[in-house]
């Protein structure tokens, strides 16, 4: 066996080293690896039960990222402004169970990070195309800011913006890949955060898309 094969197992199976963006949050670089194939056959499931949509915001705008959620409690917006509800407003069902292997990915990553009573009821998928980007903004709609953000990015790269309390702040500019992972909790729990203009690209698994699961205990 040759010494390339040895490091690429050990880079799927070892837990990565954090790498601290500013206290209270890290980069865990391919953590979701190992969970990479069980993980996007469960989201095929949950996107065919509540498919990808994009919503509109408070002024009417419509998101260039497509959405849908999983677990108990799933992240929309309209007219109305941002909220989390237990059913899907296109079906009116529940949103779908969130999967184990979305749960245990999760689980898994909060405690690489320091946070291993982490318990999240909700999972927002968003779906960027091509052109598709975040604008910076804080996550503050969730009751117990003392529980971290967990945020899986899968397919093409994407430049993560992570910024401090201040929308003025100036923001690190973080390259996300297939399988990075960034947790952030405590002093940095509403740090502003973004996600520039996706790039045209192809990525092997999930063709010309990147998507990006952001774990919370909301409720
Ligand atoms: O796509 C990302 O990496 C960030 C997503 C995000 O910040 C959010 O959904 O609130
Ligand atoms: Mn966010």
């Amino acid at each position: 066996m040759t010494a390339d094969l040895f490091s690429d197992m050990a880079a799927q199976d070892a837990t990565p080293q954090p790498q601290s963006l500013c206290p209270g949050a890290v980069l865990l670089r391919g953590l979701a690896l190992p969970d990479q194939h069980d993980v996007l056959a469960d989201l095929d499931r949950v996107m065919t039960d509540a498919p990808l949509r994009h919503m509109i915001t408070s002024r009417g705008f419509r998101m260039s990222v497509a959405m849908t959620n999983c677990g108990q409690l799933g992240w929309v917006s309209d007219r109305r402004g941002y909220r989390y509800d237990s059913s899907d407003p296109l079906s009116g069902r529940p949103w779908p169970a969130m999967p184990e292997s979305l749960l245990r990915l999760a689980r898994r990553a909060a405690t690489a990070a320091g946070h291993a009573d982490f318990l999240p009821d909700a999972c927002l998928i968003n779906r960027y195309q091509p052109g598709a980007r975040m604008g910076l903004h804080q996550d503050r709609d969730e009751r117990d800011l003392g529980q971290p953000i967990v945020s899986v990015s899968l397919g093409l790269p994407a430049v993560f913006q992570f910024g401090g309390m201040l929308r003025s702040d100036k923001p690190l500019r973080v390259p996300l890949q297939h399988g990075d992972v960034v947790v952030w909790g405590g002093p940095a729990r509403l740090n502003f955060h973004g996600v520039l203009a996706l790039k045209d690209g192809v990525h092997e698994l999930l063709g010309a898309q990147r998507i990006n699961l952001t774990f919370r205990r909301a409720g």
